[in-house]
């Protein structure tokens, strides 16, 4: 079994519905356990809704391109509408940590690109373990973690798994 952590980001539709949803299809895939539910304004475009955000921690069997395989065909049964980058979306499934590797595929990149950097994946990541360390950097020693004001919009069990 991998520990694998998967970021979950939403402003189009019912967010939370949908991550639900989300978040209930993956537990067929191994165990799952859910961050508390996030709001977070949007980094990029500042023109579209405030985002949705959480993370998972999924224990799975499956390879990392299998599961990459799995979220983005999760993606798509949310009825993904992309219409820019780092634009709005339904549904945006990013696999953030797969235990300790390092991978660089045209495809697949972990850890996820930008994860020390974005406090709304680092606060969920931490609500997981807040011992988490990536590259030898304890997440929450992080300045950005220090000074985040994102707003909890729900407890752990907001996924009603
Ligand atoms: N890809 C490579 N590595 C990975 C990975 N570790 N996990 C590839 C998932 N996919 C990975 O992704 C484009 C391609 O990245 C995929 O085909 C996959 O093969 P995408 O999700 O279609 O593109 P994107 O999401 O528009 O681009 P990107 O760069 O992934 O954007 P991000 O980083 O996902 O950011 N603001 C707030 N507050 N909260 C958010 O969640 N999210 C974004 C999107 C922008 N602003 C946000 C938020
Ligand atoms: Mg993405």
């Amino acid at each position: 079994m991998i520990k694998t952590y998967v970021g979950l980001g939403s402003n189009l539709g019912d967010s939370r519905q949908i991550m639900a949803e989300a978040v209930q299809k993956m537990a067929q895939i191994g165990s799952v356990q859910a961050s508390r539910l996030y709001q977070s304004p949007p980094m990029g475009p500042q023109d579209q809704p405030n985002y949705h955000n959480a993370v998972v921690v999924l224990e799975t069997e499956l390879a990392p391109l299998d599961l990459l395989d799995r979220l983005q065909a999760l993606e798509q049964e949310a009825g993904r509408v992309r219409l820019r980058h780092w634009g709005e979306r339904t549904l945006d499934l990013d696999l953030l940590l797969y235990g300790n590797e390092q991978i660089q595929h045209p495809r697949l990149t972990v850890p996820h690109v930008g994860v020390l950097e974005r406090d709304f994946v680092l606060l969920p990541l931490l609500d997981l373990d807040a011992d988490l360390q990536l590259n030898g950097q304890s997440l929450k020693d992080l300045e950005i973690v220090k000074q985040s004001n994102l707003t909890v919009l729900a407890d752990a069990n907001w996924a009603a798994l």
